[in-house]
């Protein structure tokens, strides 16, 4: 087990496995202990694995238990908050962030509206600068990314988080009209924890690019629309950017169509990013890492484009928060969860704060309930 003291917040990070469970009395002992120290946060993690004694009763549960929505990087080790500082001065994209900060906090209402009007959820099309030579036809769907797609009713977004582990939510992400996965997230082998349906992938360019991913012959892609996305630099038009993608994706991205040309797959104008990076950092009163959010913040944005109501899975960490940084491998990294390279954690604080649905959902299903921009009314 893992404390991690700090002046106004205690986390208290531990895995209880059937070998060593706490009796509820421990437990208590455990948490007025903690109350005695004066926290104003307390995040009590227990991976439940199924047993007969209830570990933490629903009534033990409070609100401060859930993430906290003004996370800052005090918030994180020493270690990722170097990490965070160093990019936040890096900015290898080029940020010139011209923006307001809103000092005073939004609304939820306030900020949804902000992000249906200034995200533009785009696909590249044909005839866009730098995209209108011949074989570009060939490749490019010739329906765009939000005529194709939906609109559906009610969609998940299943985050890849290590925690999603034990959550038994596979039927429940199942029973929604379309799901979204990221990058090489498997269902074989998890589907009581993510469910089996794929209808939309998200990937980073990455995944086309290095060879490890073996992103042509792995069937785990052949299923549903992909999605790629590349950071451009933050103010770049698409003829700069088809010159300096970050990585080099789009001959695999050719090479691929060519093979599948029945399967749907968009590039994301990246536009998009910056577009979604600013509100981010508008909305955050320290300096964020200037690199575009991840692929869980577009993966939220796209659904709330195309979808009625969207329910996000483990995005925002639930009871289950562990360090583990996917469900799929064992790799334990606090960064996968509370981002170093990307403005995770910030994002996340976001997240939190359009939720419609309850904290209590949030910290017992790790699920997060977003409203669809369709029908989402800005004044
Ligand atoms: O880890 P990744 O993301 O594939 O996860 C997909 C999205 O799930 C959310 N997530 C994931 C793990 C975790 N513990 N907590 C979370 O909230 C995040 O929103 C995340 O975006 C990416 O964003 O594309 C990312 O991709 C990986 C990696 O490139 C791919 O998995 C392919 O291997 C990045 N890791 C590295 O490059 C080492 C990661 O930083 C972001």
């Amino acid at each position: 087990m893992e404390k991690e003291l700090s002046k106004s917040k205690i986390q208290f990070q531990g895995t209880i496995n059937s070998k060593n469970l706490l009796h509820p009395s421990e437990i208590t002992r455990h948490l007025s202990r903690i109350q005695q120290l004066k926290a104003t946060t307390i995040i009590f993690n227990v991976a439940s694995k199924p047993t007969k004694k209830k570990l933490l009763h629903n009534k033990q549960w409070n609100s401060g238990m859930v993430w906290n929505e003004d996370s800052t990087s005090n918030n994180l080790n020493r270690r990722l908050q170097n990490s965070k500082n160093n990019y936040a001065s890096m900015n290898r994209y080029a940020v010139n962030f011209t923006g307001k900060r809103n000092l005073k906090k939004l609304s939820s209402k306030e900020l949804l509206c902000e992000l249906k009007q200034r995200v533009q959820v785009a696909s590249i099309e044909f005839g866009d600068e730098s995209f209108t030579a011949p074989d570009w036809q060939k490749y490019i769907p010739n329906k765009n990314l939000t005529q194709a797609l939906g609109p559906f009713n009610t969609c998940a977004v299943v985050a890849s988080a290590g925690s999603i582990l034990r959550s038994r939510l596979g039927d429940e992400i199942d029973a929604h009209d379309a799901v979204l996965r990221f990058n090489g997230a498997p269902t074989i082998g998890f589907e009581s924890d993510v469910g089996r349906r794929t209808t939309i992938r998200l990937v980073n360019s990455q995944v086309l690019f290095r060879p490890e991913f073996k992103f042509h012959d792995n069937t785990l892609y052949r299923t549903g629309t992909l999605l790629v996305w590349d950071p451009s630099p933050y103010s770049a038009n698409l003829t700069e950017w088809i010159k300096h993608p970050d990585y080099n994706f789009f001959e695999y991205y050719k090479k691929y169509r060519q093979n599948n040309p029945d399967q749907l797959f968009y590039i994301i104008n990246p536009k998009m990013e910056w577009q979604l990076w600013d509100i981010v950092q508008e909305n955050t009163a320290e300096n964020i890492q200037r690199n575009p959010p991840s692929s869980g913040m577009m993966g939220i944005l796209l659904m709330m484009t195309i979808c009625n109501q969207t329910d996000v899975y483990e995005f925002i960490p639930s009871r289950r928060k562990t360090d583990l940084c996917h469900y799929y491998e064992r790799f334990q990294d606090q960064a996968c969860t509370m981002g170093a390279y990307h403005p995770l954690m910030f994002e996340k604080n976001l997240v939190k704060r359009i939720n419609q649905g309850s904290d209590e959902e949030i910290y017992m299903q790790g699920k997060v309930t977003l409203p669809g921009f369709r029908t989402f009314q800005c004044p």
